[in-house]
């Protein structure tokens, strides 16, 4: 509550006290989530001015209440590969907020996945979900079980066992996932497939990404890709610029990278290198996106495969010196944690002047803190890839609807989430005394919409 007589001052003290406390709290709880920490972290440098307006959110306990998962399931995947030997993986569903709706995030199957990855993405899930302005909560899941050289039915295996044990906790109304990296319309198939099977029924909302010809939304493929030039577009147009004739580097060849180069050359730009984690190709002349899909979507081959059919590009094999390329606009579209400070200054030094998020935290705070520093136009990831989330929402209403829109009016949908969105960050940026900083604005708007649920919904 507001004291009597306090003055300006003592409330920026009480915020920064309140802020820095609850952090220390939070290191203390989770000393080794090194990814966690690095997004509260974020998430707090932007809130000050919020505390500082608004002492009834520290009344209420909102920022120990919204950095604690409401619940994380954490369970063993047993499944057999083609020889008939047993392996064992982890599997996590973060369900960490549901005050805007039924938990709603992606499904990541890599060797990295740990708890502070599953929750630094749950975390993230939340403002980025709110900001969309559909009713949906956060949450995220996954598995460390490493898809890259299984057969199609070790896939299907090993999904099948997932989601049997995942199935008792989600559902249309509760949790709703879909793809992240390592899962697309395929793994998400098998998880439909398997959970219909054990509800004896058809559930359609339970999942989106869905393949178009199954219930699938069109557009969802190409929505956060698409999403994220969209959301550049307009901080370039808000700078007086366009993509038209601008030099592009996309990190990535997986699903967010490949809608983000075709709707970036659908534009006019030129998309000069693309990566996966083994290297990089560079086409000084503009990447052919055709061969690019057929090796990812179609062949599932690696990205040197490329320089094979194309003798003028060049193959690297090393995927973090993709920022050495000097470009106009970088969009990191492939994992948290790709640019670093070094990187950031090496980008800055060849002349960028803009960044657009595809990742979810593709940037250290570091490289974000050069970012800020040189005034580049920056597209933070909770609002600059959130199309593909807010796409999923649309796939939900469609799946309850029981009706299908066309590619175009999903995509019309798409760019006024995105305006919005934009448009939010900048009015929170604006208000809360950082005038186009739409890291503190996305962090601001999205935390405001959760915030004002969770007072109304009471403690919990
Ligand atoms: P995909 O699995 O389709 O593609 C991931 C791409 O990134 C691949 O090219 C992959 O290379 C590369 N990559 C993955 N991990 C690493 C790593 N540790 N180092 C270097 N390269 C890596 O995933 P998505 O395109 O779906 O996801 C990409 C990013 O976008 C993630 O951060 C995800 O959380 C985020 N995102 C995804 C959304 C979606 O709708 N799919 C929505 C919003 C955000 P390789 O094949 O060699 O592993
Ligand atoms: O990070 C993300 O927003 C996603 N992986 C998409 C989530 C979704 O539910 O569509």
């Amino acid at each position: 509550m507001t004291k009597l007589n306090e003055t300006h001052n003592d409330r920026k003290k009480r915020a920064n006290d309140y802020v820095h406390e609850v952090y220390e709290l939070i290191k203390k709880r989770n000393p080794d989530e090194k990814e966690f920490l690095q997004a509260t972290r974020e998430i707090f440098d932007s809130l000050r001015p919020v505390f500082s307006k608004h002492p009834d959110y520290i009344a209420n306990g909102i920022l120990e209440r919204i950095t604690e998962p409401e619940r994380i399931i954490i369970f063993r995947v047993a499944w057999e590969d083609d020889q008939g030997k047993v392996h064992v993986n982890r599997g996590f569903r973060v369900q960490f907020n549901s005050d805007l709706g039924p938990y709603k995030g992606g499904i990541r199957f890599h060797p990295s996945v740990n708890s502070s990855i599953m929750k630094f993405l749950a975390f993230e899930q939340i403002f980025k979900n709110a900001l969309t302005g559909q009713p949906i909560g956060a949450g995220k899941g996954g598995s460390d079980f490493d898809p890259k050289g299984k057969s199609d039915r070790e896939i299907m295996r090993f999904t099948q066992s997932f989601i049997t044990e995942l199935s008792r906790y989600i559902g249309p109304d509760t949790d709703v996932p879909a793809g992240d990296i390592g899962v697309g319309k395929r793994e998400i198939g098998y998880m439909f497939g398997q959970y219909n099977r054990l509800k004896g029924g058809y559930e359609a909302g339970v999942f989106t990404g869905k393949d178009p010809k199954h219930g699938g939304s069109l557009g969802r493929k190409e929505a956060t890709g698409y999403g994220t030039v969209y959301f550049v577009e307009e901080m370039l147009k808000e700078a007086g610029l366009s993509f038209a004739g601008k030099k592009v580097v996309v990190s990535g060849s997986g699903n967010v990278s490949t809608y983000a180069i075709e709707k970036a050359m659908q534009l006019g730009a030129t998309v000069l290198a693309c990566s996966d984690s083994g290297g990089y190709i560079y086409d000084e002349d503009g990447i052919d996106l055709d061969t690019i899909k057929r090796l990812k979507e179609v062949e599932n081959k690696r990205i040197s495969e490329y320089v094979k059919e194309h003798p003028g590009a060049k193959y690297y094999d090393d995927c973090s010196a993709i920022w050495s390329i000097p470009c106009d606009i970088a969009l990191p579209c492939a994992t948290q944690n790709e640019i670093d400070e070094i990187a950031a200054r090496i980008l800055i030094a060849n002349g960028v002047i803009a960044i657009g998020e595809g990742a979810n935290m593709p940037c250290t705070l570091e490289a974000m803190a050069v970012f800020h520093e040189h005034k580049t136009l920056f597209g933070p990831a909770k609002a600059a890839n959130a199309g593909g989330v807010a796409v999923s929402a649309m796939e939900m209403s469609q799946n309850s609807m029981r009706l299908s829109w066309t590619v175009e009016e999903v995509d019309e949908r798409l760019q006024t989430v995105m305006k919005n969105i934009y448009t939010s960050c900048l009015d929170a940026a604006e208000e809360y005394g950082h005038p186009g900083n739409l890291v503190m604005g996305a962090n601001i708007a999205g935390f405001l919409k959760v915030a004002d649920a969770m007072v109304a919904h009471g403690l919990s």
